[in-house]
């Protein structure tokens, strides 16, 4: 295959992009980028006030205002609180950075450092790459997964949350941490990719999401293998790659941050749980 001049994988990355459904690319991105992006994420977080929020994160009565709020967080910059992140007065247990698992989902176009990393070199390029022809930015997470209460993200695939027709969801996940067994790194099935989908999560019509099972067929975890990166690193998930990340039960922090990308000309169906209203759309990789 004929690589253009401006291509950043080599034929053999994009071998075992196709064969294992994910790509570990180290220095993807400086280490002054990640702690520029990490002293943002704090920043957000130190202006989050969760007692203004007090019904979402209420553990008593929280299923209407909980689904509400991360319904419509699509076109916004929202925090979620890890499990057992409040005590029984709903006051937090630990200090606020410590007790947030992750922000999302609209920081790469809302807030102008997130913008900014999310759309450096060579990310676009990669899309491009590995067969994008119109990317769209969709989703954006930072990840806390602190010390003792970062928890665990069960098995799944990106494709079951952020479906497209064709499939087209690509995650590109960097570490903002380095990200080890002990921390809790992710964790893949390597070709799990080539299956078919098991399940699709989707809004139920009554205000409230649904996880539809396609297949009960069991995902082959036993053949997992952990994806330990450096700071810096990008790893490509694709869209049906099974994978998920143990608990942190280390005294080092694991902060990572992910976007994900569609094709523009895939459909997007008006029951995923992920909506952008009209007055924000989805933007590429070009910088305005
Ligand atoms: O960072 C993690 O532990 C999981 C991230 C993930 O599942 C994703 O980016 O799709």
């Amino acid at each position: 295959m004929a690589m253009s001049s401006t291509s950043v994988l080599s034929p053999q990355q994009l071998e075992s992009w196709h064969d294992d459904g994910f790509l570990v690319i180290e220095q993807a991105l400086s280490p002054e980028a990640c702690e520029q992006l990490r002293r943002q994420a704090l920043m957000l977080v130190d202006s989050f006030e969760p007692a203004e929020n007090a019904t979402v994160f209420d553990t008593n009565d929280q299923s209407h205002a909980a689904d509400d709020y991360f319904l419509s967080s699509g076109d916004k910059i929202r925090f979620f609180l890890e499990d057992g992140a409040l005590d029984d007065s709903a006051r937090l247990t630990r200090p606020k950075a410590q007790s947030i698992n992750k922000i999302g989902h609209a920081m790469h176009d809302l807030d102008d450092v997130f913008a900014s990393f999310s759309r450096q070199d060579p990310l676009g390029q990669i899309c491009t790459d590995i067969g994008f022809s119109d990317p769209l930015l969709l989703q954006s997470m930072y990840i806390f997964k602190s010390p003792e209460i970062g928890g665990e993200v069960s098995w799944h695939t990106d494709h079951t949350f952020l479906w497209t027709e064709p499939q087209s969801v690509v995650g590109m996940w960097v570490a903002i941490d380095d990200a080890t067994v002990d921390n809790g790194c992710m964790w893949a099935v390597p070709g799990g990719h080539l299956e078919p989908p098991r399940f699709r999560f989707r809004r139920d019509g009554r205000g409230g999401t649904t996880m539809e099972e396609l297949s009960s067929e069991p995902w082959n975890t036993d053949s997992a293998v952990p994806i330990e990166a450096e700071q810096g690193t990008l790893v490509l998930l694709h869209g049906t790659l099974p994978h998920g990340s143990g608990p942190n039960t280390s005294d080092k922090s694991r902060h990572a941050y992910t976007v994900h990308v569609i094709e523009a000309g895939a459909d997007y169906p008006d029951d995923n749980w992920l909506q952008r209203p009209t007055s924000l759309p989805l933007s590429g990789f070009q910088t305005a």
